[in-house]
């Protein structure tokens, strides 16, 4: 069946990487983006992908937009998604992506959407050291963008009792794959240290390196968004890795050796909020979808890398 989609966060990495498959799968979809992070080069030229710039704080616009497209399903990847500006800036982020999600989800309840089908974080575990991370597992969050995900998630909960429309939270691991920004001192640790191992650059490792993330591509975080559409279920909430993990250490030692390079990594203190250890359990999604992450690090990381030197010679 085809829907017409709203995306908020399009042209951002996440988002326009799920408007190109929402668009092959033949789908209408109205981009939402206020472009501080996302960027219009990210969306595909395409008859079916129409683009609106707006902050997703601004409730009239919103309302009007979704007065006029009456999305049947709403995906919300717009989100200020770095758990140290949400420490420096928590008011900024509070009202970005606690107050934006709330206006997203009461307008989709509001005209009537299917499903809303929202990022969602691995943050939310925060200091719960139990491992692999489970759903049933209570929130610990240790950052303000932990408690605003944790936030998103109850707000899901109450609205999915009040009307009919269906809501679907994706717990991201870490995320990663081209289109990744690597400019920002916010940005995932991968787009950076690949950034600057193809300058020649030292990388910086903060605490001693063997903290682990699980880090998941793209193509997979796409597919998780994907299959879930058409849930029956009121509310889910599902984590969304690949069930492996890998220290920073042996990131940057896969980086050096894809590229042939000396390694050259400085150490500084652990970052604030920093979790130590993190992997998912992916078994609740792979349960109730045809989930299945694909894409194997080591192939993830090369992939990256060829994309991103061919994107650099052009
Ligand atoms: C990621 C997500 C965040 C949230 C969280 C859930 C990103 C940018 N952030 O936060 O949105 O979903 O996962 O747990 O994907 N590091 C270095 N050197 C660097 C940069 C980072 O050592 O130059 C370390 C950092 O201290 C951390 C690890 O790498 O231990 C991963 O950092 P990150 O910023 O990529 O992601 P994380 O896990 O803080």
């Amino acid at each position: 069946m085809s829907h017409n989609i709203i995306v908020t966060g399009g042209a951002g990495f996440i988002g326009s990487h799920l408007v190109c498959a929402l668009l092959s799968a033949g789908h209408r979809v109205v981009v939402l983006d206020d472009l501080s992070t996302g960027k219009l080069t990210n969306l595909p030229v395409h008859p079916n992908c129409h683009f609106i710039e707006v902050d997703i704080v601004d409730e009239l616009a919103l309302a009007r937009i979704f007065e006029s497209e009456r999305p049947s399903l709403v995906y919300h990847e717009a989100a200020i998604a770095s758990v140290q500006k949400s420490i420096h800036d928590p008011v900024r982020t509070s009202s970005v992506n606690d107050y934006g999600a709330k206006h997203i989800f009461e307008l989709a309840v509001h005209v009537g959407s299917e499903q809303v089908i929202f990022a969602s974080s691995a943050a939310v575990y925060g200091e719960d050291e139990r491992l692999p991370k489970l759903e049933t597992f209570e929130p610990t969050p240790l950052s303000p963008y932990g408690v605003q995900k944790w936030q998103n998630e109850i707000d899901a909960v109450r609205l999915a009792k009040k009307g009919r429309t269906r809501f679907t939270a994706l717990r991201y691991f870490n995320v990663y794959g081209p289109k990744q920004d690597p400019q920002s001192e916010y940005s995932g640790v991968i787009s950076i240290f690949v950034d600057r191992i193809l300058q020649n650059k030292p990388i910086t490792i903060f605490g001693n390196g063997e903290q682990t993330r699980d880090f998941v591509n793209i193509a997979d975080v796409v597919q998780a968004n994907m299959v879930v559409q058409e849930l029956p279920s009121n509310v889910d909430i599902f984590n969304v890795g690949t069930a492996k993990k890998t220290s920073l250490i042996d990131l940057a030692k896969h980086l050096y050796s894809i590229e042939n390079r000396i390694e050259n990594i400085v150490f500084q203190p652990k970052r604030e909020g920093d979790i130590r250890h993190s992997v998912a359990d992916i078994g609740l999604l792979m349960s109730k979808t045809v989930y299945f992450p694909n894409v194997h690090i080591l192939q993830g990381l090369q992939t990256l890398v060829s994309a991103v030197k061919s994107q650099r010679n052009r």
